[in-house]
């Protein structure tokens, strides 16, 4: 039950960690700063069986693309096939050759997706303390192009909160904490490490499959919910991007205070750390249950699109 008064986030995060100006008066990729030559190596070296598993879900996927309230699935649209080469007005190539051409239509955060870090702000402000007039008719600072052109690669580790709570889905609007993930660590048999990148699976989509529409009746999704020693373990934890199965990353709205998507201020607009969101990690998930390894070498590099807010990325695991 949500508190009656709702705080601001000024007011909530008030004496919240930022890292504003850690990497510079113009830095634009925050947290991802801390995946230095040595992470990448940190990474690769958890490659020993050269399994890879790509982490996106099916754009067009016929059992329906589920979305942040607001946005729409993306729409492909078939320009040339077979039958555009019919009959007069035809396209006509020497040599007879025929070719398709589709589109799509599409949110750029309508499927799996890097948010960019300018993407969300609270108090007039984004990451690195940046005007958020500055987002006006697209991102001038911390779009998602940044991102794009550095790419994310280093360790990942899965945290099958699912499998820990022996769960086949987390319940809409069930919450875990950091403590929660170091014991889903440790019940695994592994341990989160500086630098890490947080891969969290909680198998929510499957209900969106389960339930079609009414999955967004009394929608809120599962996930980390907000305290201020959470944050500050980020912080310590130099956690650079937080990767999960859900539409948004964290519990929708926190039930402590009824303030929505409050990670996404204090993770991402002040501490720098980039989200991933709606990566399909059942083959991932399945494969380190079987072999008990839950650490690998985790690359992604997001769609470079100008003064982009976000971007589709089809993430790779390999072990
Ligand atoms: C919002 O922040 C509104 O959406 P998301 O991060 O899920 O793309």
């Amino acid at each position: 039950q949500a508190p009656e008064t709702v705080p601001e986030l000024t007011e909530l995060l008030a004496d919240a960690p930022t890292n504003w100006g850690k990497w510079g008066a113009d830095d634009e990729v925050g947290a991802l700063n801390y995946l230095t030559a040595a992470e990448v190596l940190r990474g690769v070296a958890e490659v020993k069986d050269g399994k890879v598993f790509t982490l996106q879900r099916i754009i067009g996927d016929p059992k329906g693309d589920p979305v942040w309230p607001g946005r729409t699935p993306a729409e492909r649209t078939q320009i040339l096939d077979e039958s555009s080469w019919d009959g007069d007005g035809a396209p006509d190539y020497p040599g007879g050759l025929h070719y398709a051409d589709d589109k799509i239509n599409a949110f750029l955060q309508g499927s799996t997706q890097y948010d960019a870090l300018g993407h969300l702000w609270y108090d007039g402000k984004i990451w690195n303390g940046y005007d958020a007039r500055t987002t006006v008719g697209g991102l001038d600072k911390a779009s998602v192009q940044p991102i794009a052109e550095r790419g994310v690669v280093g360790r990942g580790i899965l945290l099958d909160m699912a499998r820990f709570r022996g769960k086949k889905t987390l319940d809409k609007g069930e919450t875990f904490t950091h403590e929660d993930l170091i014991a889903c660590a440790a019940a695994q048999g592994t341990e989160i490490k500086p630098r890490d990148i947080l891969v969290i699976r909680t198998n929510f989509l499957q209900l969106f499959f389960d339930e079609g529409e009414s999955f967004y009746e009394g929608f809120n999704e599962p996930g980390l919910v907000y305290s201020p020693e959470l944050v500050q373990w980020f912080q310590d934890m130099e956690i650079p991007n937080l990767v999960t199965d859900t539409i948004a990353n964290e519990v929708t709205t926190d039930p402590n205070n009824g303030v929505a998507l409050v990670l996404h201020s204090a993770l991402m607009r002040n501490l720098g750390v980039t989200l991933t969101e709606i990566a399909d990690l059942e083959g991932l998930a399945d494969d380190c249950a079987g072999d008990k390894r839950y650490t690998f070498m985790y690359a992604a590099a997001p769609l470079n699109v100008a003064k982009a807010a976000g971007s589709p990325v089809n993430p790779l695991a390999i072990k």
